[in-house]
């Protein structure tokens, strides 16, 4: 330009026309160039999905300016950074989410309605991104929002999975698995960063060899892998902040085994080198058991190894040497799977580093924090010493020395308490040696998080016992959150735009605790039927989604009482729908006059159980046989209704969720760590009917019991009701309920033989029966509570106004304060 005299850096800054702008014409232009130059299709012709994808690249050219001059400034500040290691992120979509952060959605809309197309349609055509199986993995994503809203200066990592979790179709009632090859259709959302990339290796041996006068080891590897980056933006909201999560995919590498060549089997070494890729090909669908796979354990250091990598290579390109590494690194474990990490670092600071073990040591115990999600023993990794010596032999030579130098310090702490040693030593002996990554784990956090303070009290009296005796001050909790961006923001834009309306403000949507104000209008007429009126939108929604998926018709009169999460014994799926075989047998048995009392309800269940998981998989196939059994009964008609929801997902919740009155948390008290899904539907207005387990407890204590429906046994009372289990009687009604099952009522009797062996008397684990009544009271009170609908409303408004407290902006703020050491480093706007 004339009269241009700046710098070079200006002149390009000028040449790039600055910034772009979230104007409506500008969006315009950019879609229509992404249109015709990005998706390559004409501009006089594209559909739905070409506009999407065209709306999406140019959302993207958004996050990627505030991508980079967060990362620019970051690397100006040089702040203590947070890693977040985690093989799960179950992210969802993308543009909805990215459109809100950026606030440029109505821009986005009416860019769009020019154009002919739908702002809403468009969001509609965006598969989800389902990187992870289920609670712990949707959290990931959620704190990666608050991380990024609040301006922390963190990375996520994880694995680019080809195939993420798979797709669940119902045939005859029964569940199938497809895959989920979510790629198939490009990703707009990620940036391949083909320099980015990094050496991983496998198996071989390791040898000693002298270096500046001292021994050292060195590993051979028997194979090498690489690693590539694919970096996904992560906007915050009311913020240029924009975070990254970096998913490592595997490639063949280029120094792979050269000399097989020379054997002249060109193709068939071609084939060999290609199966590189298989480590990050599939996530492993059952996040409860995996004890023993060679490729699970590739995969855990497959991602470990290039993150470390990426961090070290980051933090050396600022400091000369490792002393201020605890100072500038925090690394979090998002529950066992990163562990490995641990042994990582220490090779690296050994091995490559020549730090020595003391000082190696001593940077290791400083740096990793450590957050446990389940109680359930399955869930507590193992991995066979012969696996391990196989694919990672200096791994595991470390490990030793580490549990070594443990048990020194143990035995000078606890005297020669062999036994308690052997309960707490990284290595199990027995027939099978093991490495027990927990307290591998442990070990080496300096800190060791629950997701909730009931989840703490079992991890300290039941789970790491020894452990908390030992360092009781490492032991922390902070009780989970969720995002209000994504589920009241994105999935319920009606509630939104009412609660701004009321409160006067939309600070909320940052500063969560703006909805305690809610409670002042708690019992005004005028919000309550507003709030009704935006019910029913909602319920209107689901009820369409409903008919096109199952084919069932749903009164907006009747009650939506909601269960879906994954499907697990614990959980009690099972419970549910023994409760609605009930009521369906007391409308049966009733008189007309009756009839005509009973509140109508909707049932719906949703969940994936695990592919190999037997028990869950017959729970499913229960729910679709009593529902065809109900749901064709003209005698109950409108009364019950039960539908099981396909495919349960992110996206799926967000218009599952947002439409319910009811929800379901039932777990046997005791198993739930936390549970996120409860915080979900209360921020959407949703009365809980709830054991007292894990979170619940807390959510009683922010809205009070009288708000809600609790029942069944507290987490102190189960393991002596499991004692006497066998010589109490469950409940006449849960008898006959059972009774019905097993004798064919719903057809597939001997199919269900064994569940319902699972719950009879001396083997109900999970103690149905002996919560069944109590259960169903809690279904009763909900009922006369729903037909006092001031009643309802205001308990409605009085949950979302409670839920702020389980925001994942408050727990982000109490990690980086407690656990992390890390402050905000806020680009200025
Ligand atoms: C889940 C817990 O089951 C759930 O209670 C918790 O809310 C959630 O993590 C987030 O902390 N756990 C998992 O999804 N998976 C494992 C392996 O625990």
């Amino acid at each position: 330009k004339a009269g241009f005299s700046g710098t070079k850096n200006e002149r390009m800054f000028e040449l790039m026309d600055g910034f772009l702008k979230n104007d409506p014409v500008s969006l315009q232009k950019d879609i229509l160039h992404h249109v015709e130059y990005t998706v390559a299709r004409s501009r006089f012709s594209f559909d739905d999905f070409e506009a999407y994808q065209a709306l999406s690249h140019s959302v993207r050219d958004r996050l990627i300016e505030r991508w980079h001059d967060t990362q620019q400034h970051f690397k100006k500040k040089d702040p203590k950074r947070l890693y977040f290691l985690s093989l799960e992120f179950l992210m969802g979509r993308s543009l909805s989410n990215s459109v809100i952060n950026l606030g440029i959605k109505d821009q986005c809309a009416e860019a769009l309605s020019q154009l002919g197309f739908e702002y809403e349609v468009l969001a509609e055509q965006e598969g989800d991104a389902a990187l992870g199986n289920g609670g712990l993995a949707r959290l990931s994503a959620c704190q990666m929002d608050s991380l990024a809203t609040l301006d922390f200066p963190a990375w996520g990592y994880g694995l680019r999975y080809q195939y993420g979790l798979f797709r669940q179709i119902i045939i005859d009632g029964f569940q199938h698995e497809q895959p989920d090859y979510w790629l198939n259709f490009g990703n707009p959302w990620e940036i391949e960063r083909v320099h980015v990339s990094y050496p991983v290796k496998f198996y071989g041996t390791v040898k000693e060899e002298i270096v500046n006068g001292k021994t050292s080891k060195v590993w051979i590897p028997g194979e090498t892998v690489e690693a590539v980056a694919y970096d996904n933006p992560i906007p915050g909201y009311g913020t240029r902040n924009t975070i990254n999560l970096r998913l490592w995919a595997a490639k063949p590498s280029e120094g792979h085994d050269i000399e097989s060549y020379n054997t002249g089997d060109y193709i068939n070494n071609i084939v060999n080198r290609q199966k590189a890729e298989i480590i990050s090909n599939v996530l492993y669908p059952d996040d409860r058991s995996y004890q023993g796979k060679e490729l699970r354990l590739k995969q855990q250091y497959f991602f470990v190894s290039a993150s470390l990598q990426d961090i070290i290579r980051r933090f050396k390109d600022v400091h000369g040497n490792f002393d201020e590494f605890p100072n500038k690194v925090a690394l979090q474990l998002n529950d066992t799977h990163p562990s490995i990490s641990v042994v990582e670092l220490m090779r690296i600071l050994l091995d490559e580093e020549h730090l020595g073990w003391k000082k190696a040591w001593n940077i290791v115990r400083q740096v990793f924090t450590f957050t446990t999600h389940t109680v359930l023993p399955q869930a507590l990794e193992k991995v066979p010493v012969d696996l391990f010596e196989s694919v990672l032999p200096r791994h595991l030579e470390i490990i030793y020395d580490i549990n070594f130098a443990f048990m020194e310090e143990l035995k000078k702490k606890i005297g020669q308490d062999y036994v308690r040693m052997s309960r707490m030593s990284i290595v199990e002996e027995g027939a099978v040696k093991n490495i027990r990554v927990a307290n591998l784990s442990v070990v080496c956090s300096h800190t060791v998080n629950g997701v909730s303070r009931a989840h703490s009290e079992l991890l300290k009296t039941r789970v790491f016992t020894d452990f908390y005796e030992l360092w009781p001050a490492k032991f922390q909790y902070k009780t989970n959150g969720v995002t209000q961006r994504r589920w009241i923001v994105v999935s319920n834009p009606s509630l939104c735009a009412l609660i701004s309306k009321w409160l006067g403000t939309d600070s909320w949507i940052r500063n969560v605790d703006y909805l305690t104000r809610l409670k002042e209008h708690a019992s005004n007429p005028d919000l309550q039927h507003e709030w009704r009126m935006v019910k029913k939108i909602n319920k209107m929604r689901l009820a369409e989604y409903i008919e096109t998926m199952s084919g069932v018709k749903v009164s907006l009169d009747a009650m939506f009482d909601v269960q879906v999460k994954r499907i697990h014994e614990y959980k009690r799926q099972l419970l549910n729908i023994l409760g609605v075989i009930h009521r369906y047998d007391c409308i049966k048995n009733m008189e007309e006059s009756d009839r005509r009392k009973v509140v109508p309800r909707v049932c719906i269940i949703g969940g994936k159980a695990p592919p190999g998981y037997e028990i869950a998989k017959k729970i499913i196939k229960l729910c679709h046989a009593v529902a065809e059994t109900i749901n064709n009964d003209e005698d109950v008609g409108d009364l019950l209704k039960l539908v099981f929801i396909p495919d349960y997902n992110v996206s799926v919740a967000e218009l599952v969720i947002p439409g319910s009155d009811l929800s379901q948390h039932i777990s046997t008290a005791g198993h739930e760590a936390s549970g996120t899904g409860s915080m979900k539907f209360l921020m959407n207005g949703c009365l809980l009917l709830a054991t007292p387990d894990g979170s619940t407890n807390e959510i009683i204590e922010e809205i009070g019991a009288e708000n809600m429906f609790i029942f069944g046994a507290k987490i102190n009372e189960v393991p002596a009701l499991r004692e006497q289990e066998s010589t109490v009687k469950s409940p006449i009604q849960f008898a006959r309920v059972v009774r019905m099952v097993k004798d064919g009522y719903f057809g597939y009797k001997d199919y269900f033989k064994s569940l319902c062996d699972s719950i009879e008397n001396g083997k109900d684990f999970y103690l149905l029966g002996s919560d069944f009544t109590s259960y169903l009271e809690a279904q009763e009170a909900a009922d006369v509570a729903y037909v006092d609908k001031e009643k309802w409303s205001k308990m409605s408004i009085l949950c979302t106004a409670g839920s702020g407290r389980f925001s994942s902006d408050r727990t982000i703020e109490d990690y980086a304060e407690k656990t992390w050491g890390i402050q905000p480093c806020k680009l200025p706007s």
